[in-house]
């Protein structure tokens, strides 16, 4: 039996940003060859930043079509929305009362989103949003997790859950996740503030690069991404954060590992490799933007994919929580497995 990998994102944006797709999809569609794979459009979580229902609505399906579009293949892998397998939130429910409320607190993110938000806009769901990650994780019996770094601390959270669990109910309880996170794309950073982590939901678009953006709009946010005053391409994350930025994206996409890069822009200046690149990304979304579109025009196919995935998906996700609701006590329901 191959390994099972488990990943998912949420549907926050209406499009993914090149830090999702360097950090996290590459590395998903490597994985189908190698293990057994279950991508999710993480909904539920998606809910803690409380978005329009239509919204909400249209950002999952577009999320999915991403991931198809990408070379997600639904002949191999389970691609479904989280919230038709029921027993997501119902393993997070029992996952939370295996948590310290001192180890939740202490989870970054949830500091500096509620930190961003203010304590009137921060809800208890943001706060529990790293345990029902667990439960996604820890449902599938999942050995391996493609993610970026961000995610690095929700991760060993759910390491730390499945050991508990392993513990106090008895080895084979769940099986305890790794994390899978490629150091050379695991932070792909804004392009206008090279020291903070490029993101989907970023206040200022002209630093994002997004897969279903406008071409024209790709290469014009290339061509103005902020690089520092001298002129020399040179890798350097700490003094010269924004040309070593782009420097892993353009490894990353065209094959030539920075320093060959490096060696073949010496004397050349900054916008000679950003006009390079803006060419390079816009030529490499291309067909994954015409893919995702095709998806998003034929809904019928791309909910037969979801419901295919989340009839599979809700098969292993049902074993299970049967069998932990069964470790802990709880009188098995007539009818449930
Ligand atoms: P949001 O703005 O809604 O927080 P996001 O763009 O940070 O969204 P997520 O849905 O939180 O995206 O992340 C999906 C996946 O992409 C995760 O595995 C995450 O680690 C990865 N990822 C997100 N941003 C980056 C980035 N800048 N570089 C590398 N990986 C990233
Ligand atoms: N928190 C993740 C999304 C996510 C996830 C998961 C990733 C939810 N559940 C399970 C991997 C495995 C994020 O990227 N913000």
């Amino acid at each position: 039996m191959k390994p099972r990998v488990f990943s998912a994102m949420q549907p926050t944006s209406d499009s993914l940003q090149l830090g999702n797709y360097l950090g996290a999809l590459v590395q998903w569609v490597k994985l189908q060859d190698t293990h057994e794979a279950i991508y999710s459009v993480v909904d539920l979580h998606a809910l803690t930043v409380t978005p329009e229902p239509e919204t909400l609505r249209r950002r999952t399906r577009v999320t999915a079509a991403q991931y198809l579009a990408a070379g997600v293949d639904p002949e191999r892998s389970l691609v479904f929305v989280q919230s038709h397998v029921p027993e997501h939130a119902e393993l997070a429910w029992l996952l939370s009362t295996y948590t310290g409320m001192g180890e939740a607190g202490r989870m970054t993110q949830f500091k500096d989103k509620s930190a961003k938000v203010g304590e009137a806009g921060t809800n208890v769901g943001l706060f529990t949003y790293p345990i029902l990650m667990a439960a996604d994780i820890l449902l599938y019996d999942t050995d391996l997790v493609p993610v970026g770094e961000d995610q690095r601390q929700h991760l060993e959270l759910s390491r730390d859950l499945a050991e508990r669990l392993n513990t106090r109910l008895g080895e084979g309880s769940v099986v305890v996740p790794d994390a899978h996170i490629v150091k050379a794309v695991a932070k792909i950073y804004d392009l206008q503030e090279p020291t903070k982590k490029m993101s989907k939901t970023a206040t200022s678009p002209k630093g994002t690069i997004e897969i279903l953006q406008d071409p024209k709009q790709v290469a014009k946010n290339i061509k103005s991404a902020a690089t520092d005053s001298d002129s020399v391409i040179a890798f350097d994350r700490e003094a010269k954060p924004g040309i070593s930025n782009l420097l892993t994206i353009y490894s990353a996409l065209d094959g030539r590992s920075v320093e060959q890069l490096v060696a073949d822009y010496e004397g050349k200046m900054y916008g000679h490799l950003k006009v390079d690149l803006a060419d390079v990304v816009v030529e490499y979304l291309t067909p994954i933007r015409d893919n995702a579109m095709e998806w998003i025009e034929s809904p019928e196919r791309l909910d037969s994919v979801l419901e295919e995935g989340a009839a599979k998906a809700r098969g292993i996700a049902g074993q299970t929580l049967a069998r932990l609701y069964d470790r802990v006590g709880l009188v098995p329901a007539a009818g449930r497995r």
